[in-house]
């Protein structure tokens, strides 16, 4: 390799999606994850979106808490600049080499207002420019499963029918990228099964895999 080269190739921390119903266990595992990748000795923070820490999320999180009535389109415009107004933050991170491992992203702002009955090309028009992530994970379970796991904190979207049309836009929308994972098996299976993923795909990003919307 030339130094020209060398100095072309970033090193970079990796963007790690996780996806799936509510109460798949996706924030339990984000959170392993985390433990997992600092003990390997890597920069990494755990993300939530929405994020309610800030206007727009506290629009969301009182929207989700029934006590605020949006327009569904609203709503869904709401999710996505909630993404948009961290994503400045989500490069400058990135590019100083910290993996951010997210806890709920893009697809489910598709999966959950397609499920509601919206148009799925206006649907993902407003994600488009956000950065695309180095792993998605799918963690499956099945509606009636997840509803089973010490019931749902009873906001907006936590009911059994409405999942399983989310959980119907999700089957639809996944590609062959996407890393599915059995979300019925024991928690450390499944954080075995993430955390080897993960840390091969930290390493092709600190190798210089480029980062791309
Ligand atoms: P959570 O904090 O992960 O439990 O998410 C709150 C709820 O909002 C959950 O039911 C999933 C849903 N949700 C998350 N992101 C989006 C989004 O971008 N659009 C819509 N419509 N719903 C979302
Ligand atoms: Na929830
Ligand atoms: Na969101």
């Amino acid at each position: 390799l030339s130094m020209g080269d060398l100095k072309s190739k970033e090193s970079r921390g990796a963007l790690i999606v996780l996806e799936g119903l509510d109460r798949c266990g996706k924030t339990s595992q984000s959170s392993r994850l985390v433990s997992s990748l600092e003990g390997h000795g890597h920069s990494v923070e755990l993300w939530r979106f929405p994020d309610r820490t800030t206007g727009v999320g506290q629009m969301i999180s009182s929207y989700l808490a029934n006590q605020t009535q949006l327009d569904d389109h609203t709503i869904h415009l709401l999710f996505s600049a909630n993404r948009w107004e961290k994503r400045s933050l989500m490069e400058s991170k990135l590019r100083s080499g910290t993996t951010l491992i997210l806890d709920r992203y893009s697809y489910s702002g598709v999966a959950f207002s397609v499920a509601k009955g919206l148009d799925i090309e206006w649907c993902k028009a407003p994600e488009k420019g956000l950065l695309a992530p180095d792993l998605v994970f799918y963690l499956d379970i099945q509606p009636e499963k997840a509803a089973e796991r010490g019931g749902y904190g009873g906001e907006r979207y936590e009911q059994l029918e409405f999942q399983k049309k989310v959980s119907q836009q999700y089957q639809m929308m996944r590609d062959q990228s996407w890393e599915i994972v059995d979300a019925s098996l024991p928690m450390e299976e499944i954080e075995k099964q993430l955390s080897g993923l993960v840390l091969h795909s930290v390493e092709l990003c600190h190798n210089g895999r480029p980062l791309s919307q």
